[in-house]
């Protein structure tokens, strides 16, 4: 059966903005009279959130697979627990990072098989209706997460080249799938990424974005 929900994920590198576009669609969408759910990954439940601790607090990160496979029991709780209800209900679900941030950070130590099998395992097969990728050079999104003068996670502290093979592998993955993955230019001021998202969703979705209080 299809579920009545519309999922919609926010891809990128570190400090893209996604946080801060999600919020503002999340807005939009609410104020047009539609139900919300804003969630992230890794986290949206308290054991995917007690995960998320482990991962991203590690002294060392743990190596790719125990890493992949984290990820997945993290996801497994969100998605059973939180993602598939809400889109059971017909809400329409945001959720800051996804199987894409698996890929694109997983992906530079696993094998593509390996990686997906961990992801099915997560997922059950759940796939976003539609991915807005955020895209901006590394040295711009880590300098915006920075300047929030927050101490870096594990992956974060990760190497310039890291991050700019990361921005690579996420948009060969847009390059792949052009029809669920649309590439945004996040390197612009936060409103005019949010215009730009806001006219997407209009065109790449059923979704009324000038509904009831609009
Ligand atoms: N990870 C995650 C994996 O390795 N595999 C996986 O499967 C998954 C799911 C998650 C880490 O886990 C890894 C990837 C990550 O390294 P996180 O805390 O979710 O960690 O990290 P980020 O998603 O990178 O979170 P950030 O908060 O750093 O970045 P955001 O959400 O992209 O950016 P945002 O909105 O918080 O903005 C950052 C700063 O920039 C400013 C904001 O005010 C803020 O100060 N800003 C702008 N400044 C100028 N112009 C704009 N347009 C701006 N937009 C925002």
């Amino acid at each position: 059966m299809i579920d009545p929900g519309f999922f919609i994920t926010f891809e990128g590198g570190e400090g893209a903005g996604k946080s801060t576009q999600i919020r503002l669609l999340a807005e939009t969408l609410r104020a047009a009279g539609h139900e919300v759910v804003l969630t992230r990954e890794p986290g949206g439940t308290p054991l995917a959130e007690a995960i998320r601790g482990l991962l991203l607090n590690a002294g060392e990160p743990p190596e790719a697979m125990t890493q992949a496979l984290l990820f997945a029991a993290a996801r497994h709780d969100h998605v059973s627990r939180v993602i598939r209800p809400a889109m059971r209900a017909g809400q329409i679900v945001l959720c800051d990072r996804f199987t894409d941030s698996t890929r694109a950070y997983q992906g530079e130590a696993l094998a593509e098989d390996a990686l997906e099998a961990t992801i099915l395992l997560g997922t059950s097969g759940l796939v976003p209706d539609l991915t807005l990728l955020l895209d901006l050079p590394p040295e711009a999104g880590l300098g915006r997460a920075r300047q929030r003068g927050v101490a870096g996670d594990a992956f974060e502290r990760a190497d310039l080249g890291f991050h700019a093979r990361v921005r690579e592998r996420f948009l060969a993955l847009a390059r792949r799938e052009p029809d669920r993955i649309l590439v945004v230019d996040a390197d612009r001021p936060a409103e005019a990424v949010a215009a730009s998202i806001r006219a997407l969703v209009a065109a790449h979705s059923a979704i009324d974005l000038a509904g009831a209080g609009a």
